[in-house]
């Protein structure tokens, strides 16, 4: 039987405020698998980078060895919060400890940690932690609490270990839980825990997030705490809500019609998490607008991914892509800050997307009209004004509305090729 954690609905809604206004945010893979950047032995290792130590099965004892090498004397916090703020992100999510095991913050319960193991002897998320604090950006971490390849009592390295001799419960007592307390006590305060890949039961799950909810009971949890569905149903049957605060999509899913709830999307700029020398497939600014729209109007949050060298440079494609959101975010910001999910139904492969907020509907137009009329079908609203957000004076455009179809006259050529927002003012 899994024991139930009461809350009420308002306290869950004042946790997830911010949440809800933010929108976007930064996730950061950053670890030793940063330095093997997809290669072992000069070879190409296919698939995530942070997966490399699993994908070649490379012994703990062998892989230790990249600590050595780690010092990523280029790193700069400030920088790093920087683009993320210039982005129009509102929070970092930055990995604390992977898959690998490796704690890239200084923990007294291993020494394998970014501090006490590397020529670097920093603690980044020290001063990333404070460099979010100054810029007025949210900060949290990833922690993966099941799967740790270094650790002897930790799941997935079958390589090294005999997983019929691992002890996960005592794991989770006297490795996860301790370095939680760590991250949650050392670092101010923590907007987010980002658990990944599920925690083997229900109630070694509800146990971690009564742990966090003492700790820091503002701090919102993903659903990755308890990924197996079997585990998320029974708690809802018998909580009557959700095990986690909100609901993380799968990587890289775009949900492909409206949700109801707190979702989110986690993406990536290129295709994997952590940088790999020779992952070169960038994201435009142009998709990563349309990814974030297109999110938003379907009812979630999108955390986008970036994957800094060992070096600790973001890489220059990325930032380039990110200073692109952000210009378009600061024209366009309003139709996504605070702004929920679709209130009219959109067809898939239509080519615009809504988002709505306060007597507002803002129609994305991601495709113009050839002959300067463009079509917004399902509103169930009487419309009573139309203009370009672009536009700072908010001249009318002229539309017609005959039941739930609004045909709007827009200009010749699309103000922005990427996309340009329509206001529709409605009578609610
Ligand atoms: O295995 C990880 C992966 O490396 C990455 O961290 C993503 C991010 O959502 N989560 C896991 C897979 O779902």
């Amino acid at each position: 039987m899994v024991s139930v954690i009461e809350e009420t609905k308002e306290q869950q809604d004042r946790r997830m405020a911010w949440w809800r206004e933010a929108r976007f945010g930064m996730m950061i893979h950053w670890g030793l698998y940063s330095l093997s950047a997809g290669m072992w032995k000069g070879t190409c290792v296919l698939g995530n980078s942070e997966w490399i130590q699993q994908r070649a099965r490379i012994p703990v004892k062998e892989y230790e060895q990249l600590a050595k090498e780690f010092n990523p004397v280029g790193f700069n916090a400030k920088e790093w919060v920087q683009v993320a703020k210039e982005a129009g992100m509102k929070w970092i999510v930055a990995i604390a400890k992977h898959h690998e095991g490796f704690c890239m913050f200084d923990t007294k319960f291993t020494d394998y940690n970014i501090v006490k193991a590397t020529p670097f002897k920093r603690d980044p998320l020290k001063e990333l932690a404070e460099a979010c604090r100054e810029e007025g950006i949210r900060f949290g971490f990833y922690y993966s609490q099941t799967v740790d390849w270094h650790h002897p009592n930790g799941v997935g390295n079958r390589w090294d270990y005999a997983p019929a001799k691992q002890d996960f419960t005592k794991y989770l007592r006297e490795y996860v839980k301790p370095q939680l307390r760590e991250l949650l006590t050392n670092y101010g305060p923590i907007a987010a825990i980002w658990f990944d890949m599920g925690t083997p039961t229900s109630e070694l799950a509800v146990e971690l997030k009564q742990f966090v909810r003492e700790l820091q009971p503002n701090t919102i949890i993903s659903s990755r705490i308890a990924a197996n569905p079997f585990i998320l149903r029974r708690y809802r049957a018998q909580s009557g809500r959700d095990i986690a605060d909100y609901m993380s999509m799968g990587d890289n899913e775009i949900p492909e019609e409206r949700i109801e709830g707190d979702r989110e999307t986690p993406d990536t700029i290129n295709e994997s998490w952590a940088y790999k020398s020779y992952d070169h497939n960038w994201k435009s600014a142009g998709t990563l607008v349309q990814k974030l729209v297109t999110t938003i109007s379907r009812g979630g949050n999108y955390l986008l991914n970036v994957g800094p060298t060992a070096e600790g440079i973001i890489p220059e494609p990325c930032v380039r892509s990110l200073k692109g959101v952000g210009e378009w975010l600061r024209v366009n910001g309003e139709s996504i800050y605070g702004a929920t999910a679709s209130p009219i139904d959109i067809p898939p492969a239509t080519p615009y997307q809504c988002t709505a907020k306060g007597g507002k509907y803002y129609i994305h137009i991601f495709a113009w009209p050839w002959d300067r009329k463009f079509k917004v079908s399902s509103v169930n609203s009487e419309v009573k004004r139309v203009y370009l957000l672009a536009d700072p004076n908010h001249s009318k455009l002229e539309f017609n509305q005959e039941g739930g179809d609004v045909v709007i006259s827009v200009p010749d050529k699309a103000p922005d090729p990427i996309d340009t927002v329509v206001v529709l003012e409605v009578n609610k």
